[in-house]
């Protein structure tokens, strides 16, 4: 059955692996299961037929058969369910993956979210200037209980896992702030997650889509 994903038909970034199709696509990579894109520009977001597949009128957007899914949370998670290589066979394990999955989305993402939020969104608001740094600060706080805990392991816990990819796919987005250089444990956990080939390969799909 195919897997069909959307992603962005240009994406603000260039493609560079900054919009959220690219976790998807790297989980589908880990996995090996072949996809098809299909490329939505931004108006087309906001139109019914995409409305019907996503109700925030965002990307990415899975299908499968009769099944369709939005939520990088959930489509990963029903990739690593679905198909082998993201989830532990062990049970206790597999709960540890899945904790990751979410602390990632629920505990680290959040901050981030809030500093590209002060940044782009809300750049020109003249309280912008003094919440930047109190952001930044909430993010460093993260950073240095994950680090804690990483200490000087591969991975989170054990083998790469679905939490893994999800972890590494919301720290990379920090980059461009230099707040993952300060914290060079965690920066070298992000690097050792883009080094996978599955990533590699899923990068070079979505940058392709955005140089053709
Ligand atoms: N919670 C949802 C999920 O995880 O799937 C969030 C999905 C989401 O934010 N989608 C964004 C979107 O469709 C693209 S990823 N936005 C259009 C809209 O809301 O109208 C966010 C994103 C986009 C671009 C960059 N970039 O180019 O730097 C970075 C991140």
């Amino acid at each position: 059955m195919t897997i069909t994903i959307t992603a962005f038909d240009r994406s603000p970034d260039g493609g560079k692996g900054l919009a959220r199709d690219t976790r998807v696509r790297w989980a589908l990579e880990e996995v090996g299961q072949p996809y098809e894109v299909r490329l939505v520009t931004f108006p087309a977001l906001k139109e019914q037929a995409h409305l019907a597949l996503h109700p925030f009128g965002q990307i990415p957007t899975f299908e499968e058969a009769d099944l369709a899914l939005f939520e990088t949370g959930s489509i990963v998670f029903h990739i690593a369910e679905r198909y082998f290589g993201l989830l532990p066979a062990d049970a206790n394990a597999r709960a540890r993956a899945i904790t990751w999955m979410f602390a990632a989305l629920n505990t680290v993402e959040p901050p981030i979210l809030e500093l590209m939020t002060a940044k782009i969104i809300e750049g020109d608001k003249p309280w912008t200037k003094d919440r930047i740094p109190l952001v930044a600060d909430r993010i460093r706080d993260r950073l240095k209980q994950l680090a804690a805990r990483l200490t000087d392991a591969e991975w989170l816990d054990g083998a790469f896992s679905a939490g893994d990819l999800m972890m590494v796919s919301v720290l990379l987005r920090l980059r461009p702030s230099g707040i993952l250089n300060e914290c060079p444990s965690l920066a070298a956990y992000v690097a050792r997650g883009e080094a996978r080939p599955a990533y590699q390969r899923a990068f070079a799909a979505q940058l392709a889509v955005n140089t053709r």
